[in-house]
């Protein structure tokens, strides 16, 4: 498995669409995998293709360590309006307050091509409302009121001289301090 760099605000990609996946093969389940491994690494709940340069539609989400693939997921289900805090690996340092469904289901393929059905309530409908917005080129930052938005861009300004090539290289030793925190 291989830590991919995560492409941040202001790289194209990040508003593109993604395709939808055909067929799902072994080579689309290396990128899960990796995916997983970098969205673990950065301390993430999830992770889009786009956010690592890819435009298959296929994102991986693990709140309370459920790992979940969802591979051309489309939200069939969606009540209730909660607001709550989101950031993005995509934007780092960056948070804002985004009103979003309370509940949603999802129907998607899951890493073997199988069809599946997800309910989410709380934050794994927050993550998974942020995941598939990614994946038609969205970002929580579009929800935000004018004002709060010019406030966020402005400090994204300052932060994002931190990334010259709009990549993010993610620290190996960061998933190491992980295994061994788990294994104390
Ligand atoms: O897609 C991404 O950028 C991942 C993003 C997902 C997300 C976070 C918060 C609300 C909705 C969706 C993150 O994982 S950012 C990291 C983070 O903010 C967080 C991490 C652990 C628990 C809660 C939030
Ligand atoms: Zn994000």
């Amino acid at each position: 498995m291989s830590l991919l760099d995560i492409h941040v605000l202001g790289d194209p990609i990040l508003r593109e669409t993604t395709t939808p996946v055909t067929a799902v093969t072994d080579e689309l389940r290396r990128l899960i995998d990796d995916m997983f491994e970098t969205m673990y690494a950065a301390k993430g709940i999830g992770l889009a293709a786009t956010q690592v340069g890819r435009r298959e539609r296929v994102a991986v989400v693990d709140v309370d360590e459920s790992p979940l693939v969802i591979v051309n997921p489309e939200i069939t289900l969606s009540e209730g309006k909660v607001r709550g805090e989101e950031g993005c690996l995509s934007i780092p340092e960056i948070y804002g307050d985004v009103e979003r469904a309370g509940r949603v289901v999802v129907s998607a393929l899951d890493r073997e091509g199988r069809a599946f059905e997800v309910e989410g309530t709380e934050l794994l409908a927050r993550c998974l409302q942020h995941e598939i917005d990614h994946l038609h080129g969205r970002l929580f930052l579009d929800y935000l009121s004018v004002l709060k938005r010019r406030s966020a861009m402005s400090k994204w300004e300052r932060e994002r001289a931190k990334y010259p090539a709009l990549r993010r290289t993610i620290d190996p030793r960061d998933l190491a301090e992980q295994h061994n925190e788990e294994a104390l």
